[in-house]
């Protein structure tokens, strides 16, 4: 298995983003897209909502996140030694622990992903972060493509943005850190993963096709980092981490580098949900 070239690593470092074509053969496509499209039915099973009838937030996408944790048949996709390798390589760092993943499922007339950053949701400071995104199908330009600021990432933590739509409005493509750069819309092969760290300004078109964006996503951090923040966090509130104290523990394994074909062990305890975005639900 061989890893990401220079280029690669190098193009990351100056954008905050990156596609990496033919991370994941057809066959594991084809394997883990049913297997996380029949988790997402067993979620939302109950959820008989139009579009229209959701929340703003809703709107862009069903999201059901930390698969790995209930759905055996998806955690060797959470832990994939090929993508965590490259999430290590992408930051420079020795070892990455899997923050979370999640389906993101843009429906057909599923409005836009609103610009933001991610690193700011959560209590980690400056802590290394990357996420996956995987296409379970090609996405082009008008399925709900993935756009970017390029070299935004080297603006820092920015203010965070509320994707819940319930305070004042902050349009983070305005701060001046940004300097009016525009973003970039990235189209996705199939078998392809598009990177961004945790502080580039990213959103997601309209999806104005017919059919839903299925999208996974798995978010990395540095092994190594410390809880900054007081704020409410599910992992790592789950986990008792303190501010000040190391982030780890079962909700957040070391998914590289890989110690033997053992996949790691969910928590036992799923714990309270912590908003709707946060919770885990046994399938
Ligand atoms: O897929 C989307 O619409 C948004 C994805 C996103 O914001 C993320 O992966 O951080």
């Amino acid at each position: 298995m061989g890893g990401l070239d220079a280029d690669c690593i190098q193009a990351f470092q100056r954008d905050g983003f990156v596609v990496t074509p033919d991370l994941l053969t057809p066959g594991e496509l084809a394997h883990y897209g049913a297997a996380i499209d029949a988790a997402v039915a067993r979620r939302t099973a109950g959820d008989h909502r139009t579009l229209a009838e959701k929340s703003t937030y809703e709107q862009s996408f069903v999201q059901c996140m930390r698969l790995w944790e209930t759905n055996p048949e998806i955690r060797p996709l959470s832990c994939h030694p090929a993508l965590a390798r490259a999430a290590a390589e992408l930051l420079g760092v020795r070892a990455v622990r899997l923050w979370q993943d999640q389906a993101l499922y843009k429906e057909p007339g599923g409005r836009i992903t609103d610009p933001h950053q991610d690193a700011p949701f959560w209590p980690i400071g400056d802590a290394p972060l990357v996420t996956a995104w995987i296409p379970l199908e090609s996405c082009r330009r008008g399925e709900g493509a993935m756009a970017y600021v390029p070299g935004s990432h080297r603006a820092g933590r920015l203010r965070p943005v509320d994707l819940m739509h319930t305070t004042e409005p902050y349009d983070v493509l305005a701060d001046p850190a940004l300097e009016g750069r525009e973003p970039m819309f990235v189209e996705a092969p199939a078998g392809s993963v598009v990177w961004h760290h945790g502080f580039t300004v990213h959103q997601a078109e309209a999806n104005r096709s017919d059919r839903t964006r299925r999208t996974f996503t798995i978010v990395y951090i540095a092994d190594g980092a410390h809880r900054e923040h007081r704020f409410d966090a599910f992992p790592l509130d789950r986990e008792g981490i303190g501010v000040g104290e190391r982030i780890e523990g079962p909700s957040l394994p070391v998914v590289w580098p890989r110690e033997g074909d053992e996949l790691p062990e969910p928590p036992t305890a799923l714990g309270d949900p912590v908003g709707p975005q946060f919770r885990v639900v046994r399938s």
